[in-house]
């Protein structure tokens, strides 16, 4: 697997990767797939992606409209009919294969996440590796998907529970992860026996278009039905149809509260299952033990990786007043060595890529000035990048205090405040006097502070790190947060089961009817 190291060399490979699909010789790509076919999007609407490095465009989609989202449920619920019979073992062995088929694209996919989301080719990668991990990990799985037995009160009776998988699942995904958001939810639901239908951001098509070119490889080998994974790139009014359709079981969504909230609101109102992902404004605590070298590296990735752009990226750090001086004056200076390092994302010098957009960049700034006019004081950064032009910034430190109301907000740029603390105690409440709930650290040597910051009075984030930074999490453990977090949990340990439905059963294998809680009835 080679390292690339020109922009040029790039695109031939992603020349030769969208070779397959028979529909991307004209000009459009699909918007449509069903795991076999590619269909074009039949709504009035056209977008074309073009790169947030330098604004070239890659391609352009007519999207797809809600009566083709329709159409492909209907695929999809066909397929249901025939996958949930295949034995989890043998849909693990698939999904082996899916996860083959991405380590050999790993190159070619992950520098189309770089180009058409803008994080570093590095990082793009990384991305591509957490599909592979999570393809790894629901193999595994598929020979599990445990029940529990329990014993019966009544002679010869036995009782226990199975898991079934609950039919179509609804993937709405963000632009900042574009396909490895997917693959926690397409891959772990497929080997629980359901199908999935996929809406990408609007912001990062041309990755959902290259995902289902290299399933579709997999399913066309092994003759399979279409529908198993489907893709129905639409707008807004796409995702808002499929989390008010009762023929999808659960709606898994990734992106801000506000979204998160009209999905969670119209999938519960037709008692419907949903997991969520939505905001974090995630902290680090900086305790006078830690070994600062270590802290100061994991906190800059975390805070400047994808650009400040990960659910997961350090947006408070809390320190103690007797290193404030010093890491005030640590972090200005790696953040201006790092600011020499900003440019292209396929550039193997860059260190941070551009923002999304231009609408992102104007947030960035009109984040930077609100909180100037709550008393913040910006110590590094901030302004677009001049030389670079286009979305490129200068990843900013900003001295500020926890209950400012920018402070407050998930402002999706990289942008670090940073706070004094007198008291454990009093960190492990700024850490979670926030909205939102997802990731948290703490930097310590003493086992009695990270022990309290991991305790039942401690972080309140469903990711609690030592000596780590609060992004970059393994696949391997549950992923997801608290309060407007939206409590949903993906990917690793048991998040399976938000993908299968819960039966108890009850065997009486004798020739008595017993009543349970002793009850007669004769
Ligand atoms: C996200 O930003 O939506 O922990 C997901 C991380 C990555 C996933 C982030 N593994 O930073």
């Amino acid at each position: 697997m080679g390292n690339i190291t020109k922009i040029d060399e790039t695109q031939n490979l992603l020349a030769k990767f969208w070779q397959r699909s028979e529909l991307t010789a004209g000009k459009e790509f699909p918007a449509l797939s069903d795991g076999l076919r590619f269909f074009p999007g039949t709504s009035e609407e056209v977008v074309v992606s073009s790169s947030p490095a330098d604004g070239t465009a890659l391609g352009k989609i007519r999207l797809a409209s809600v009566a083709d989202y329709s159409a492909m449920v209907e695929t999809a619920r066909s397929a249901f009919d025939f996958w949930k019979n295949v034995p989890a073992p043998r849909r693990g062995e698939i999904v082996r294969q899916i996860g083959d088929a991405f380590r050999k694209h790993k190159v070619e996919l992950g520098a189309l996440v770089s180009l058409e989301m803008g994080k570093i080719y590095q990082e793009g990668l990384g991305e591509v590796q957490e599909i592979i991990d999570v393809c790894d990990f629901a193999v595994g799985l598929s020979r599990q998907l445990y029940g529990l037995t329990m014993t019966s009160e009544r002679p010869e009776h036995r009782l226990y529970e199975q898991w079934h998988p609950l039919g179509v699942v609804g993937i709405i995904s963000a632009f900042n992860f574009p396909v490895a958001v997917w693959s926690w939810n397409a891959m772990i639901a497929a080997v629980c026996g359901n199908v999935s239908i996929w809406k990408p951001s609007e912001k990062t098509p041309l990755c959902a278009v290259a995902c289902m070119n290299i399933v579709h490889e997999v399913f066309a080998a092994n003759d399979l039905p279409a529908g198993i994974m489907t893709l129905a790139a639409g707008n807004a009014e796409v995702g808002k149809a499929m989390a008010a359709d009762e023929r999808v079981g659960l709606v898994s969504a990734t992106g801000s509260t506000r979204m998160g909230r009209s999905v969670a609101q119209a999938v519960a109102a037709r008692f419907g299952k949903s997991l969520l992902e939505l905001g974090g404004n995630n902290a680090v605590i900086l305790t006078p033990s830690a070994n600062l070298d270590l802290a100061l590296q994991a906190v800059t990735f975390a805070a400047v990786g994808t650009c400040g752009q990960r659910c997961t990226t350090t947006r408070r750090l809390i320190v103690h007043r007797s290193l404030i001086e010093e890491v005030e004056r640590r972090l200005v200076d790696i953040y201006s060595q790092i600011s020499k390092r900003i440019g292209h994302p396929l550039n193997p010098d860059t260190l941070v890529g551009p923002l999304i957009d231009s609408a992102a960049v104007e947030q960035m700034q009109a984040a930077l000035r609100s909180v100037v006019e709550e008393g913040g004081q910006i110590l590094f950064g901030g302004q677009k990048h001049e030389s670079l032009g286009g979305n490129y910034v200068v990843p900013a430190i900003v001295r500020a205090s926890n209950d400012m109301p920018t402070v407050q907000k998930e402002t999706f740029a990289p942008i670090l405040y940073l706070m004094p603390y007198d008291t454990l105690d009093e960190a492990i409440a700024y850490n979670n006097a926030v909205p939102q709930g997802l990731s948290s650290a703490v930097f310590t040597n003493d086992l009695r502070e990270s022990e309290r910051f991991l305790s039942a009075s401690g972080s309140d984030c469903g990711i609690a790190n030592v000596n780590i930074g609060t992004s970059g999490a393994e696949i391997g453990g549950a992923f997801g947060g608290e309060k407007e977090t939206g409590g949903g949990r993906e990917s690793g340990s048991d998040a399976w089961k938000a993908y299968m439905r819960r039966q108890t059963v009850t065997v009486n294998y004798g020739s008595t009817l017993t009543l349970a809680q002793g009850v007669k009835f004769e």
